[in-house]
């Protein structure tokens, strides 16, 4: 069967590739694996069906012979066991990558979500103005972690893995691009990533998807 990931019928990201499904796609284009998409409006993210593959009512998943995966980070964890080149093949590297994956999706993601929360969902509390520079510097002091950690590496690792994949996913999100000015090396980082031919075929192909749809409601 191929495999199967589902996706927004119209991403609210305006074809910015910012969804979590973007990860999954650009490593599955890495892998040389061929798929298909599922595409979702809001609506169908909650109906029993899609609960049944993602029990939050989200995207993405990856259906493949009889298995559904959900949750981006073990998604592309599944990809990256299941085929080479996208994990080291000696073991204590490999374990390295794979905690680089957990910190990408565990660490980092979550403090930049939280400011895209404080500003985007609650930017209008009283609390806000006060709660902003909180978040912004706890931000700060894991970009610079981060930063710190990469040091002048072009990757994670020795070689490029899924951990580049996710740790660049979450770095792409606004939140944390907003403060690359002060990371140079992390911004160089993301280019990097930005400039693989697989992250350009997936990027390209998201945004067709979200351009088509815009066409569509026209
Ligand atoms: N931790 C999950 C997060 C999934 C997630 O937040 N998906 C968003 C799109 S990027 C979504 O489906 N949002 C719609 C909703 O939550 O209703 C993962 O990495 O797969």
């Amino acid at each position: 069967m191929t495999p199967i990931v589902s996706v927004f019928a119209a991403s609210p990201d305006g074809g910015r590739g910012l969804a979590r499904d973007m990860a999954v796609r650009w490593a599955l284009i890495e892998a040389g694996v061929a798929h298909d998409l599922r595409p979702l409006s809001f609506a169908e993210l909650k109906t029993p069906e899609h609960k049944a593959r993602q029990p939050f009512g989200q995207i993405p998943t990856y259906e493949t012979d009889g298995q559904t995966l959900f949750e981006s980070g073990a998604i592309v964890l599944h990809i990256a066991e299941a085929h080479d080149g996208l994990l080291p093949a000696d073991p204590a590297a490999r374990a390295r990558a794979i905690a680089w994956m957990f910190a990408a999706v565990s660490t980092l993601e979550p403090v930049i979500v939280e400011r895209e929360v404080a500003v985007l969902v609650e930017g209008d509390r009283p609390w806000t103005p006060e709660r902003l520079p909180l978040i912004a510097a706890r931000l700060k002091a894991r970009l610079a972690d981060l930063a710190d950690a990469l040091g002048d590496k072009p990757w994670l690792e020795d070689d490029f893995s899924a951990a580049d994949i996710l740790m660049i996913c979450a770095l792409r999100r606004p939140a944390a691009m907003l403060l690359m000015p002060e990371f140079p090396a992390l911004a160089a980082y993301v280019a990097r990533g930005e400039a693989r031919p697989a992250f350009l075929r997936a990027f390209a192909d998201q945004k067709a998807r979200w351009q088509a749809d815009q066409a569509r409601r026209a």
